[in-house]
Formats: C-alpha cells, sequence, structure tokens
C-alpha cells in the first residue's frame, strides 16, 4: 500500500507545498512537541466529558465531535496560526482570493466500534466548479497517534486532479497513519474519510478547516468565539476568525474594518468609506477626474 509522504517542517515550505500539489496530502511530523499535546488534550478533556455521541449517518453513531475549539483551547489558538499551516494556506488559498479565514474548527474522537466513514470530498459544502484553485484546505492533528486500527483517516491521494465523478476504488485509499502531535494536511478536492475504530480506545484529532475568504463559514467564528475572548487573541488570529473586509466590500460594519469591534475603534455612524482592490483604484480616480472635466 502507498504512504502518506511524511516530513517535519525544516523540510520547508516548498517541499510542503510541492507535495501538496502532487498528492494533495502531506503529514507534518512533530508540529506540537509532547507537552503541547498533553495540554492540548487536557483543555479539550471536559469538553469531551461533557458531549453525547454525535448522530448521522455522514458523522458517526460512535463518534464525538465538539466545535468552538478557539473559544475552548488556548492550544488550537497557536495551532491555528501555526507558520507551516499558514504557508500552504498563503499558497494554495491565495490563488482564489485575497485572505482566507477558518472554514471551522472540529475535534473528532472516534470511539470503538464506528465503521469506516464514506469517502468523499470536503469542498462539496461549496456547490460550484473551480478547478483553477482550492476552496478549501483541511488540517488534522493526532491528539492519539493515528494507527491503521484505530481510524486514521483514508485518503486518496492524486485524486484531487480526478474527474467530479470518479469515486475512488478501496485499493486506492492509504490511510493517514502518524505520530501525535502530526498533522495530517488534504485539499478540499481530495477523497477521503474517516477510519473505522478496531481498537478498544479512542481516536481523538482535531480539524482546522481553512476557505476562502468570500465564502461563507461552515463554523461562523465571529459567533463561536465570544467577543470578549477575541478581543484578547493576536490580530494574526483575529484576521483568521475572518476579522476582515474582502475587497470590494465584503464584510464591512458600519462602513468599516470589523476588526474595529475588538479594538474599540468602531464607531455606529462613523466613517463610512470603500475598500476597494489596489488596481481597481486608479480606474475610480480617472472616472472622477473625468467626471470634473466636462
Ligand atoms: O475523522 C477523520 O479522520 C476524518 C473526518 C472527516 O473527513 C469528516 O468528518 O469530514
Ligand atoms: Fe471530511
Amino acid at each position: 500500500m502507498a504512504e502518506v509522504k511524511t516530513v517535519k517542517a525544516s523540510s520547508g515550505q516548498a517541499v510542503i507545498n510541492e507535495i501538496l500539489e502532487s498528492d494533495g496530502c502531506v503529514v507534518i511530523e512533530d508540529l506540537l512537541n509532547g507537552r503541547q499535546v498533553e495540554t492540548l488534550a487536557a483543555e479539550l478533556a471536559p469538553h469531551f466529558d461533557e458531549a453525547p455521541n454525535c448522530s448521522g449517518d455522514f458523522y458517526g453513531y460512535a463518534t464525538k465531535r465538539l466545535s468552538g475549539l478557539i473559544a475552548k483551547s488556548p492550544v488550537c489558538r497557536s495551532m491555528a496560526i501555526d507558520p507551516a499551516i499558514l504557508g500552504v494556506m498563503d499558497h494554495f488559498l491565495l490563488k482564489g482570493c485575497r485572505l482566507y479565514h477558518l472554514n471551522l474548527t472540529q475535534a473528532i474522537r472516534i470511539g470503538p466500534g464506528e465503521p469506516p466513514q464514506v469517502i468523499h470530498r470536503d469542498d462539496l459544502m461549496f456547490n460550484f466548479v473551480h478547478p483553477e484553485f482550492e476552496a478549501m484546505i483541511n488540517t488534522m492533528w493526532a491528539v492519539d497517534d493515528f494507527t491503521a486500527e484505530n481510524g486514521a483517516t483514508h485518503i486518496v491521494p492524486g485524486s484531487h486532479k480526478w474527474p467530479l465523478d470518479r469515486q475512488a476504488q478501496p485499493h486506492e485509499e492509504v490511510q493517514g497513519v502518524m505520530k501525535r502531535g502530526s498533522v495530517l494536511i488534504w485539499l478540499g478536492s481530495l477523497q477521503h474519510g474517516g477510519g473505522a475504530n478496531l481498537t478498544d480506545k479512542p481516536r481523538t484529532g482535531i480539524v482546522h478547516s481553512y476557505s476562502l475568504g468570500w465564502l461563507r463559514q461552515a463554523e461562523p467564528q465571529y459567533l463561536a468565539v465570544p467577543i470578549e475572548v477575541a478581543r484578547t487573541l493576536p490580530e494574526r488570529l483575529q484576521r483568521v476568525l475572518g476579522y476582515f473586509v474582502h475587497e470590494p466590500n465584503l464584510g464591512s460594519l458600519e462602513g468599516q474594518d470589523p476588526i474595529g469591534l475588538l479594538t474599540g475603534e468602531l464607531a455606529v455612524n462613523g466613517h463610512f468609506r470603500e475598500f476597494l482592490p489596489p488596481e481597481v483604484r486608479p480606474l475610480l480616480a480617472q472616472y472622477r477626474a473625468g467626471l470634473k472635466a466636462v
């Protein structure tokens, strides 16, 4: 069986991005150290204890899912803006937008007895054809070791280049086997699915999904992260949550940058401005100048 290519972050961004271009998936090892993984697991433990199994023929019935992870876990905050991850998002998503955002955060604990999830493409949630760029990219951080037996994600390398109607055959699937602290990245157009858990212990992973900044977020981050928490976060993360205007003029509040809601600079009935792409501004200026000459 072919394997998912595994690299270290020190291999460099170009190597990571090239593997993703060719295979549609890659594992980066040791992006979290042992202490960080333990803290992360401890942050999530009370939430998992409280949560019932999810239900659905896609989500599973012996699996727990948590969302709102930026509110619940400080470690998830640093993971969401890890430079190696953002290096991937810059490379792929900025081909289709000016700024990207978190599409969703989800901890997935596949319990013993859960059968394999149907093989699917995540970007079907965005119902349009977009062969020239990726609409979304997912990262799966291993909180436990991911093994062939406990449900390591099944992925189909190369399937991001397939025609939309080609469905993977079982022999084309490989599993994202990896050590805790590693992260599996796959393109939104790649076929994959959660594995069956044949062991007696759960398999826990964390999905941070990113998407083009002009698409609706699967999990609205402005609602998922209470504003008091959002105010305390680094600006890079606030931007990744979606506090920005996607030029032209998509997402402003009171005609202003919505990040002003966090900094206190946003004024109701304040200065209403426009947010235009740099290449458009001279054309509009020329138009206005022409009007004056008439
Ligand atoms: O849990 C996994 O390994 C993958 C889950 C997944 O692909 C999904 O729920 O969309
Ligand atoms: Fe998926």
